[in-house]
């Protein structure tokens, strides 16, 4: 956001809506096109984006890692332990991709609670990466079911397969779904 724009030096957090904003006012004191003032409210009210950049200081393993030192774990996907098949690939594969490099943190507005280790939960991006896709992808992740119902992303590409059976399995349960019989949708 440049200086150009209304909020430069508000105190007003990233993803509010000012309530001292007048449209009116800035309309008339300013040369802003109405539509300019229209997108910037929509972008204002918009679920938040990124909301942390940093480099990149640590890698845990396949699925944690630090950006300025703030433990960071990935949205819906889980990557093997210590100690289990896959874990040293994962863990070198992040960190060859997001070590000492730019991270981005897009939090996830579902789980914005962080987790019991106090860990923030979102989605990062590494020099401009989806780290959590690029793991899927690769086959060093699979999707954390767990949290599909509360996630801002389960919508994603990436994850809407996986979430989508844990959501029709939950309407089956509960006898709203009946197009697959007795079978068990996996
Ligand atoms: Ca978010």
């Amino acid at each position: 956001m440049s200086c150009s724009d209304l909020y430069c030096n508000s105190p007003v957090r990233y993803g509010d809506v000012n309530p001292h904003y007048d449209i009116a006012s800035a309309k008339r004191d300013s040369d802003i096109s109405f539509q300019h003032l229209v997108t910037q409210i929509i972008n204002q009210t918009m679920s938040e984006g990124v909301e942390l950049v940093g480099n990149v200081t640590y890698i845990v393993d396949g699925d944690t890692l630090d950006i300025n030192g703030i433990r960071v774990r990935l949205s819906l996907v889980d990557t093997p332990e210590r100690g289990q098949a896959g874990f040293k690939e994962a863990r070198e594969f992040v960190s060859s991709l997001c070590l000492s490099k730019k991270g981005e943190l897009d939090v996830d507005d579902g789980q914005r609670r962080g987790d019991r280790y106090g860990r923030e939960i979102g989605i990062v991006y590494c020099d401009g990466v989806n780290l959590n896709e690029k793991l899927v992808d690769e086959g060093l992740a699979k999707i954390l079911t767990d949290y599909c119902d509360i996630s801002e992303f389960s919508k994603e590409s990436w994850a809407v397969a996986s979430c989508i059976v844990i959501f029709l399995n939950f309407l089956k349960r509960v006898g709203l779904l009946r197009l697959v019989g007795s079978e068990q949708i996996t």
